[in-house]
């Protein structure tokens, strides 16, 4: 563990205040304006959030995956578009750098990731580019001491606000992973613009849109730890840890849903008694309360074998696949426990309903995590 037992309690002590006291009695307000006031922001910056995994050498906590999920089951309690701001710089906007970068490009970076005043971005995705991420179509043309980029990215979060992406690019016309480089592009380099922001079904203050590459040209020192051809393995290992993220999440989330439906269902009266004396109804909170436990117990199983060093590809997927099909049931039989009122947007659940769809789509589809699976498990016994 990189904390000890009392520090890591602290830690998340703090966390749950955090998010009971603050980032809750906001979360309507923020559904209404899209936009985490800039207080909250400041909050989440000296609580560390934005550096969680960041190596203390750079001026984060240095949380190990254990300690980073258990952090993430506590801001999963509220609106996920609060986590979204930090989430990408605690995953997959600074992971590249952490795992490939060159000492220079660390330093410059991590710390600014880390204490938030920078806000990193991951633009893989392009419009035709999606599921096949091999097949992305970005190109990086060397030319001198610089490269060229020009192509589109699509659905990159956070792409709004963000002062860094990292940028995945063809550098070679073959499909294969070795055909595909990451660059690190600073916002407001001349030929990078930004799209409209994207009107989404739910979690509206989490910001996405296009990132348009016109002949962006970046010195060779962008080129994410010095050396062409890694960017696709760098990003399938971003994405493994950032499953993992994501997983941990919706567990929060489902601890949060299963919390307010047993709140309704104690209150609320039919047929002369509370709801929640009714079987049918008793049926909805078991399956709720077992299927989190479950997904609860694989993310903190994945987590401690990536702290063992080993490989997850597997459990990352895995729990990636059932944490977020999880929530979604989750989120669908806390709508039906709150009956008509799970409808309006007077409670909380309509919001997290439309919130929880995403989890199933980005940073792999749950047809994907099913491939790797399957890929890997195939892999192990044959
Ligand atoms: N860690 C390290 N390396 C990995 C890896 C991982 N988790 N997954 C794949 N690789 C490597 C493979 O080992 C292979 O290396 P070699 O060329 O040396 O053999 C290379 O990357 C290509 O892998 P693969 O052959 O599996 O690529 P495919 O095109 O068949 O598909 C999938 C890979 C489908 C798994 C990938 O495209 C994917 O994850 N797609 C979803 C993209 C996504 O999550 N998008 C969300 C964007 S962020 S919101």
């Amino acid at each position: 563990m990189a904390l000890d037992t009392e520090t890591l309690t602290l830690l998340l002590d703090a966390v749950r205040r955090f998010v009971t006291d603050r980032l809750v009695p906001a979360e309507e307000a923020l559904a209404h304006t899209g936009e985490i006031p800039p207080d909250i922001v400041a909050e989440m910056r000296e609580l560390g959030l934005f550096g969680l995994s960041i190596s203390p050498d750079y001026g984060g906590l240095g949380l190990t995956m254990e300690e980073e999920v258990r952090v993430v089951f506590e801001l999963g309690q509220t609106s996920p578009a609060f986590r979204s701001l930090a989430g990408t710089n605690i995953g997959i906007g600074s992971q590249s750098i952490v795992l490939a970068g060159t000492d220079e490009q660390r330093s410059h970076y991590l710390p600014k990731l880390a204490s938030g005043e920078l806000i990193g971005s991951f633009a893989l995705t392009e419009p035709d580019a999606g599921s096949d991420a091999m097949s992305l179509r970005t190109s990086a043309v060397r030319d001198g001491d610089h490269y060229v980029l020009n192509g589109t990215k699509r659905f990159i979060t956070n792409a709004p606000v963000a002062g860094l992406f990292s940028v995945m690019a063809r550098t070679a016309p073959e499909r294969k992973a070795s055909s595909i480089s990451c660059f690190l592009v600073d916002a407001g380099t001349p030929g990078l613009t930004l799209g409209k922001p994207d009107k989404k079904m739910g979690q509206a203050g989490a910001l996405t849109c296009d990132v348009v590459f016109d002949n962006c040209r970046v010195p060779a020192t962008a080129l994410l730890g010095g050396e062409e051809g890694t960017g696709f393995r760098t990003a399938m290992r971003v994405l493994d840890k950032g499953r993992l993220h994501i997983s941990a999440l919706c567990v929060g989330i489902a601890e949060r849903l299963v919390r307010d439906a047993v709140k309704y269902a104690t209150e609320r009266k039919q047929f002369g008694q509370p709801i929640a004396e009714f079987q049918l109804v008793q049926a909805m909170i078991a399956d709720s309360q077992a299927e989190l436990y479950a997904a609860r117990s694989m993310v903190l199983d994945a987590a401690r074998k990536r702290d063992r060093g080993e490989n997850t590809t597997l459990e990352a997927a895995c729990c990636k696949l059932y944490a977020t099909e999880m929530v979604g049931r989750v989120a669908d039989r806390a709508v039906q426990i709150h009956g008509g009122a799970g409808y309006i947007s007077e409670y909380a659940v309509e919001r997290f309903y439309r919130d929880v769809r995403l989890f199933r789509i980005y940073e792999g589809t749950s047809q994907i995590q099913q491939l790797v699976i399957a890929r890997e498990t195939i892999k192990a016994y044959s």
